[in-house]
């Protein structure tokens, strides 16, 4: 790992925003490509806070710090990240599952998508599966729902229910992601597919529009 990476790391587990920042700014004036300072910088760094919250070193007051430090890197990145130049695509809508407040790969995800054409309709975090039938009355064909918690994963599958009782799930196709769902349980929700990243996210997305494009 090369220094510039270990200081981001670094400057994450110890919630330190500026630090980040600098570290982000310099390992880009360095030609670190963005995806390699997300990727082994600031993505490797939770993982490693996961990890010390399982082993009970780090608890909820570190998570959220390094979480902050973590966007204030992201942000930076933001703009290199979506930098596509591609046209609109279509319109998705995204949220964190409700009882679910874990936004960031939710946000990577969104920034993605955007970077791969589409124009998202962040709902945010906690989001009830009547909030995302609601906006999905819109004319919105997509909707791709988060879940961080073994916990809260199953309100994608009360979610595609309730789209189902409101007449929806034939107009919309569902894509569910986060770090407990698999493809085995999107299957057995009925979701029309899964990502295990943000990157992938945004290829299935287009592949979708595409698909409707020749549909019509
Ligand atoms: Co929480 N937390 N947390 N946490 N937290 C986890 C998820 C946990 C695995 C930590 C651990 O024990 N190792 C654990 C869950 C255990 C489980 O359910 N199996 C956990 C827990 C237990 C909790 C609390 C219950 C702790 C408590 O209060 N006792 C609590 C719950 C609060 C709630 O949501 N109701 C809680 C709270 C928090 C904070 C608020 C402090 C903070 C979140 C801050 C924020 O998001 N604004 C936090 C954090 C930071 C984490 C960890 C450390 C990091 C999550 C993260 O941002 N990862 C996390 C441990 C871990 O994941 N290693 C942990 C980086 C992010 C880029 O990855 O979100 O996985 P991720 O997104 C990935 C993919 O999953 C995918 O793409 C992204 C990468 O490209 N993806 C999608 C995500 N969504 C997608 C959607 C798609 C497609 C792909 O399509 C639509």
């Amino acid at each position: 790992m090369n220094n510039q990476i270990e200081s981001i790391c670094q400057a994450i587990l110890e919630g330190n925003m500026g630090g980040v920042q600098e570290n982000v700014q310099s390992a880009l004036a360095a030609d670190v490509p963005a995806t390699e300072i997300l990727q082994q910088g600031l993505i490797a760094a939770m993982d490693e806070v996961g990890y010390l919250f399982e082993k009970g070193e780090f608890f909820v007051p570190e998570m959220l710090i390094a979480a902050r430090a973590m966007k204030a890197g992201l942000e930076i990145l933001k703009p290199l990240l979506i930098d596509s130049g591609v046209e609109p695509v279509g319109k998705m809508i995204l949220g964190t599952v409700k009882g679910d407040l874990h936004d960031i790969g939710k946000n990577l995800v969104g920034m993605m998508l955007e970077g791969a054409g589409f124009e998202i309709i962040d709902l945010g975090v906690d989001v009830a599966p009547i909030d995302f039938v609601d906006a999905a009355r819109e004319g919105v064909s997509l909707i791709g729902m988060s879940a961080l918690l073994t916990t809260t994963m199953n309100n994608m599958a009360v979610t595609i229910e309730a789209l189902k009782a409101a007449g929806l799930r034939e107009k919309v196709k569902v894509l569910v992601g986060g770090a407990p769902v698999t493809q085995e349980y999107a299957n057995s929700i009925g979701a029309d597919a899964y990502a295990r990243d943000a990157s992938s996210a945004a290829r299935i997305a287009r592949q979708f529009a595409v698909l409707r494009e020749n549909q019509t």
